[in-house]
């Protein structure tokens, strides 16, 4: 049984349909958001389960998102590519069904470390992780030429050499390739040791993908548009990541609207401004709470609020747009929140993220 390929020329990506031709159940795997329609017209008649990320893109945009609206798909992503609000958060070796068939996630890192190869049948949906003839780059989104020597020699070629090996990019026209042939004649890897491997890769000084500023932060969040759900009185809703990588940058002020006893208690963000939150309906306006936040902001910069949870930080952030000051909420807060729902996310929040943090 052959996957359907679908071909993105702008960025050069594969995607791929697998159907279990008993149910029509499907899944898609590394949809790119301009495809959208395409996709959905390729998927009319079949149940479409689940959609795939093989990574955090760097150079285009998946539809997971929008695909979990039109077409009632959940969003399955690997575990270790920090993607925001997926219903499923992938670990190495786990199964996922659709109709009668079953895929099995392989975590690959190196082209990021979070990468994941998926196994179906005798197909293997690589990403960029093995291309053909080459290889995903190791040198962003914490690349690494060591661990993609590992992932290559000891988990994909570890598969049977008849494995049809189905790449996320060609840049070059090919479409598909085998286990074996990459095995012997992949130029990158093939009966390289591992110091000939990293020395290729460090030496390939390749120009950053042009839409990659854009492309990685959209991803994080499956594709969807910072405020698919309308903010009400304050910019936006920003996942935890975004909000770091915003912060990190010095293009926004982190302001943990959390108690100092909550902080003590479970975990600090270094750097942050403390400024609790204090104000509730029918209490008076916390003016030490302003004055904190104008003297935070003096340098024209957005906010980024944290709180425990995600509540707080949405009150915290419309006090501020009432101030005239730019101000978002960050998802699921610092400790995440379990009565979210799958689309903004069912778990998560800055801990759980791996976002920088220390115990008091
Ligand atoms: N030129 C492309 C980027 C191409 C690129 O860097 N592709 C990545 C995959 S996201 C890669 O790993 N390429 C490996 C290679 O070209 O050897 C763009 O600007 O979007
Ligand atoms: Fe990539």
């Amino acid at each position: 049984m052959q996957p359907l390929q679908l071909f993105d020329p702008a960025s050069s990506s594969y995607t791929y349909v697998l159907v279990d031709p008993h149910s029509q159940a499907a899944v898609i795997i590394d949809p790119v958001d301009t495809q959208l329609a395409r996709d959905l017209a390729q998927l009319q008649g079949l149940t479409l389960a689940w959609t795939l990320e093989t990574h955090a893109h760097a150079d285009h945009i998946t539809s997971a998102g929008l695909l979990a609206e039109h077409a009632g798909a959940q969003t399955a992503v690997p575990a270790g590519c920090g993607i925001l609000g997926a219903a499923r958060q992938l670990q190495h070796g786990d199964l996922l069904r659709f109709g009668g068939e079953t895929l099995q996630a392989l975590h690959t890192p190196g082209h990021t470390a979070g990468s994941m190869c998926f196994v179906w049948r005798d197909h293997v949906f690589t990403g960029d992780t093995l291309l053909i003839q080459g290889c995903g780059r190791t040198d962003f989104q914490s690349g690494s030429a060591q661990a993609l020597y590992r992932s290559l020699t000891q988990i994909l070629f570890a598969l049977p050499d008849a494995t049809t090996v189905w790449p996320g990019h060609d840049y070059q026209g090919r479409s598909h390739s085998s286990i074996g042939a990459e095995k012997a004649h992949n130029p990158r890897i093939a009966h390289k040791t591992l110091e000939e491997f990293t020395a290729t890769m460090d030496a390939l000084n390749l120009p950053r993908p042009q839409r990659m500023d854009q492309a990685v932060p959209a991803n994080l969040q499956s594709g969807l548009p910072q405020n698919a759900t309308p903010a009400v009185g304050y910019a936006g809703d920003v996942s935890p990541q975004l909000a770091c990588q915003w912060w990190q940058a010095g293009e926004a002020v982190l302001i943990d609207v959390r108690t100092d006893a909550e902080r003590e208690w479970v975990g600090f963000v270094p750097g942050a401004v403390p400024l609790a939150w204090k104000q509730w309906p029918g209490m008076a306006l916390n003016a030490d709470f302003d004055a904190g936040l104008q003297a935070a902001l003096a340098g024209g910069h957005k906010a980024v609020m944290l709180c425990r949870s995600g509540v707080r930080s949405v009150a915290a952030a419309k006090r501020a747009t009432e101030l005239g000051l730019q101000a978002y909420n960050i998802l699921e807060g610092f400790e995440g929140n379990p009565d979210a729902d799958a689309h903004r996310g069912r778990t998560g929040g800055w801990r759980l993220h791996g976002l920088p943090w220390r115990q008091s």
